[in-house]
């Protein structure tokens, strides 16, 4: 049997932790042969309902969990810790404005970035979901020194999964058919989902849905949108979509990418092909060689009115940086 790999996840009686939880411990993240360790963090406040989604892990019994740790101290969670999902985050309560969120945030994510930076293992992958997620994921690189900046990751693969049953739907192909699919920038309404590069079955998405108007409005506004639409119609945001699209990202960070195919995620923008400026959690379309060894897609021409909106997110995390 293998030794365990230890994960580290943050926000563990959250709305998302509730579903990528189970869907780890069955062995979605890892595969079917590889123990894992659970260590999971909340908030004192919260603690006791991360108590009972323990004992509903433990009431699983699966095979693949060796060990689960709960507690309220970010040391003690990411102690050789070898991928850490930072989901957990302030959530934007009634008339707070997105500058105090980030301010409330970045507490957050300074404590988490120098607790990894002393106990977790030197080559964890650190993979944040929670909100301003590139942001956040910024603040924890610059706490954590001792860890390569390109370990660092924020989530837009939600935006590309929504992207792409988007495409699936208007062009009646299947979603495995869609490839290609680039969220460029950041995590928020100025992020860019490019149709320009996308292939339908091997075809250019504009050749096969003949219709650019609608890509370039209805389509980049409904995936803009797609958070406020679901949290409207459910009452609650997404969860295991986006849970789905976190380990959607882990595997594709993983393993290596398959011909013809990328996936966006949020990277550090350091030595990036376009020009983007440095120091940033930038989403850009990525290729991994395997184990989180990554690569910007680099070449791609990029179209005149995606390159004005990849400015205006490209400005926007520059702001938000400070
Ligand atoms: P919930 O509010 O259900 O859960 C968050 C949990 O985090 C709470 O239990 C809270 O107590 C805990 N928490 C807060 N501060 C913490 C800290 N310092 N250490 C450990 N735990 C802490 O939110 P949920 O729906 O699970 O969403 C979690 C985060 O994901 C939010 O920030 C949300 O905005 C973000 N999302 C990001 C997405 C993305 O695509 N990047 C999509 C989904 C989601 O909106």
């Amino acid at each position: 049997m293998k030794d365990s790999k230890k994960i580290a996840i943050t926000g563990g009686g959250g709305q998302i932790a509730y579903s990528i939880l189970f869907r780890i411990a069955e062995g979605g993240l890892l595969g079917h042969e590889q123990p894992i360790e659970l260590r999971i963090l909340e908030i004192p406040e919260a603690k006791k309902t991360l108590d009972g989604v323990v004992m509903e892990l433990e009431d699983c019994a699966f095979p693949l969990v060796t060990k689960i740790v709960a507690s309220t101290d970010p040391y003690e969670i990411f102690e050789n810790a070898q991928i850490a999902l930072l989901i957990g985050a302030k959530p934007r309560a009634p008339g707070m404005e997105r500058s105090d969120l980030l301010v409330e945030n970045a507490k957050i994510f300074i404590e988490q970035g120098k607790a990894l930076n002393e106990k977790a293992a030197s080559d964890i992958l650190v993979f944040v979901v929670g909100n301003p997620c590139n942001t956040n994921a910024w603040i924890t690189m610059q706490n954590a020194p001792k860890i390569d900046r390109s370990r660092f990751f924020a989530m837009t693969r939600l935006d590309q999964n929504r992207a792409k049953a988007l495409l699936a739907k208007r062009s009646g192909a299947p979603v495995r058919e869609i490839k290609q699919m680039t969220i460029w920038g950041n995590h928020s309404s100025t992020q860019v989902p490019d149709f320009t590069h996308v292939k339908i079955a091997g075809k250019p998405a504009e050749e096969v849905i003949q219709d650019r108007r609608w890509l370039e409005t209805e389509f980049i506004e409904t995936v803009q949108k797609r958070g406020t639409a679901v949290l409207e119609a459910r009452g609650k945001s997404s969860a295991a979509s986006a849970a789905n699209a976190a380990i959607n990202s882990i595997c594709s960070l993983m393993q290596p990418t398959p011909d013809g195919e990328w996936f966006s995620v949020g990277i550090c923008s350091d030595g990036n092909p376009y020009g983007v400026e440095e120091n940033l959690i930038f989403s850009f379309p990525c290729r991994s060689k395997g184990n989180g060894q990554i690569e910007i897609v680099s070449g791609l021409e990029i179209d005149p009115f995606i390159k004005e909106k990849i400015e205006a997110s490209e400005k926007e995390l520059i702001q938000e940086r400070g």
